[in-house]
This record gives C-alpha cells, structure tokens and sequence, in this order.
C-alpha cells in the first residue's frame, strides 16, 4: 500500500516536470486529487484495509496528498508567470514604430492642363481675364453678333435666368466687356466656367471650360493668328506638332476657322485616336467680325483683330487619354489618384 501512494506520487512529481501549461496541469490534478482520482481512491478502498492499518494508510494518503498539492501549487505559479510574460510580449506596442504615412493629394488633370494653357499664354504676352459666369443677353449674345431669333440662342441650348440674363454659353463676353472698356492693344484670354443645355455624355457636359484668346491692334492679320496657334501647339505638345486651318463659320468671326493639331498620339502618322486622319480638331478661330468691334466701340478701320476658343475637358482627355467627360466631374477617387505627382 505505501509502495502504491509512493508510486502514484512519484509518478505524479515527474509528470509535473514536463506540463507547461494551466489546462494540462488541471488535468492531472483532477486525475490523480479529485474525487475520483488515483489517490483518493486509495481511500475509497479503504475497505480492504485491516483496522489497524488505516490511520498509517490515511496518514500516507494525507501526506502525499499535500506533497502533491505544494508541488503543483508551485508548478502553477510557474506557469502562470510564464503565461503572464508570453501575453505582456504579444501585447506589447513599439512606440518607436513610425506612424501611418497621410496620403498627399494631389491637382485636378484639369487644373493641371489649365495652368498649362495659361502659362503658354501669358508666356506669349497674354494677359489671363475672367468675368462673370451669370450674364447678360448683351454682352453674351448681341455683342457676338448672335441677335435675337438666332438659332445659338434657341432655349434648347441656353440656361435663361430671364428674358435678359443667361448663364454664359462661351467666355466671350468676357471679351466683350474688355473691349468696352479698353483701348486697343488688346492681348487676353480668357478662361472659366461655360454652360449649355446639353445631356452629359462621353463628349458632352451641361457645363464645361473654355479658354478664348483675343488680340486687337493696328495690321493684325490672319498670319498673326496663324504663328500663334503654331506656337501654342508646338507648347503644348512639343516640335514636330503644327496646326492646320479649315474654313467655317461664327457669327463673331469673318472669316472664321477650324484649326486642327497634328494628332499628338501618332504624331501625324495616323492611329485610332485620330481616326488615321493624322489631325484632332481642338479650336475655333477667326479674324473678330468688324460687326464685333464697331459694337463694342472700337474703330474697325484703324484696328482689327484674331480670336480663338476651345474646350480644355477636350484638350485634358486627348492629353491624359480619358476615354469619358463624366470622369473629369465624378471626383472618384481611384480616377484621381492617377494624376499623383
Ligand atoms: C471661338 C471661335 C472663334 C472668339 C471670338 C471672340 C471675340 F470676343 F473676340 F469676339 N472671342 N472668342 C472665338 C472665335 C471663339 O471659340 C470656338
């Protein structure tokens, strides 16, 4: 019988020496202490015992049992120490660790072109102008000479405030109230906001952006007009790109062209974006009506002039490859983020 409680305590000691953790350590404690361990049912089998023996039996039983008890008392504060440090270690925070880098914004692609076109221009003498986005009929339409009844002003394409006030459908007036003002020589453009009553699509959006230029002075010819706009192209995409002049028609503009750009994307060669033309159209220009002037009070005898307009969404999306308008306005972010410096 001593022999037995020895064995179960030896065993028991050695065991401990290889459990390092809380639940394997309660499971021999139960195994071998709890009601139903080796132990106690040395007790239980008390019995078989002869009378006399018991109390020595008990006495083992009871010392054993408090071996057993300190030794895993001890193992347990062990093991809880251990536990305690491997959770501080995986818990622990390196405040040395550099911080989440912010994300740095970035220009607009439109703001990017616009500044572009402004400083090829004020580069070449001009000065940059803006005016109001609300105008009047008069210096939007009249003093284009758009009159009443023309079909430019048809309600399908203009935002009317009233009878006499529309939201500006091209930068012109802009022109307009410079030359109302001023006198000869002229050298601006102009840039802003533009609205039409289109639906937006691919190529179309209610309001867009135009940069118009203007230059009035003594002997401006369609020369003039010419080296300028060569110039801008070459600018803008670089040498190797010209223009190429097309006749047309506005009513502020006699006579009028279409100028096109040697498609920057072939390099005049012809590709998909150009539709193997070699060219993409980007302007309109012309020499300023004397209509024009002599309504905004400068004498078209002694002066004369060359304007030109286009649209900087186009110009943007040939320069980035924007398939679509509507990304330009979205503001979505994945779009945007293409454009970090
Ligand atoms: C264009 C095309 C041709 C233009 C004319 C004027 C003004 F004020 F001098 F009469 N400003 N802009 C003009 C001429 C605009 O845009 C396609």
């Amino acid at each position: 019988m001593q022999a037995k409680v020895m064995e179960i305590t030896n065993n028991t000691l050695s065991e401990l020496k290889g459990i390092n953790d809380s639940q394997a350590l309660e499971q021999l404690r139960v195994r071998v202490l709890g009601k139903k361990g080796e132990l106690t049912s040395i007790l239980r089998g008390m019995g078989q015992v002869a009378p006399e023996m018991r109390p020595m039996v008990g006495q083992w039983v009871n010392e054993a049992r408090a071996t057993i008890e300190n030794a895993i008392a001890e193992a347990q504060s062990a093991i809880q120490k251990k536990e305690k440090e491997k959770r501080l270690e995986k818990e622990a925070i390196d405040v040395t660790l550099p911080v989440n880098e912010r994300s740095a914004g970035s220009l607009h692609p439109m703001t990017m072109v616009l500044e572009e076109l402004l400083d090829i221009f004020t580069g070449m003498g001009f000065e940059a102008v803006e005016g109001p986005e609300v105008e009047y009929d008069h210096y939007n339409f009249e003093l284009m000479n758009i009159p009443k009844n023309h079909p430019a002003r048809d309600a399908q394409d203009t935002f009317y405030v009233d009878d006499n006030i529309v939201l500006r459908t091209h930068t012109s007036p802009v022109q307009a109230r410079i030359m109302t003002t001023r006198k000869p020589p002229i050298r601006i453009v102009s840039f802003g906001r533009v609205y039409r009553a289109d639906e937006a699509d691919a190529t179309h959006s209610p309001v867009f952006h135009q940069l118009e230029g203007l230059v009035i002075d003594e002997n401006i010819s369609m020369g003039d007009l010419k080296g300028t706009l060569d110039t801008f192209a070459r600018r803008l995409y670089g040498d190797g790109v010209t223009t190429r002049f097309r006749p047309s028609f506005f009513p502020f503009t006699e006579p009028s062209a279409e100028v096109d750009l040697t498609c920057a994307a072939c390099r005049g060669k012809g590709c998909r974006i150009c539709k193997d033309t070699g060219w993409i159209e980007v302007l309109g220009s012309g020499m300023v009506n004397p209509k024009v002037l002599e309504m905004c009070g400068i004498d078209s005898k002694k002066y004369s002039g060359f304007a030109f307009g286009m649209g900087v969404e186009r110009l943007c999306n040939l320069k980035y490859n924007v398939p679509d308008m509507r990304y330009l306005y979205e503001n979505d972010i994945r779009f945007l983020k293409h454009f970090r410096g």
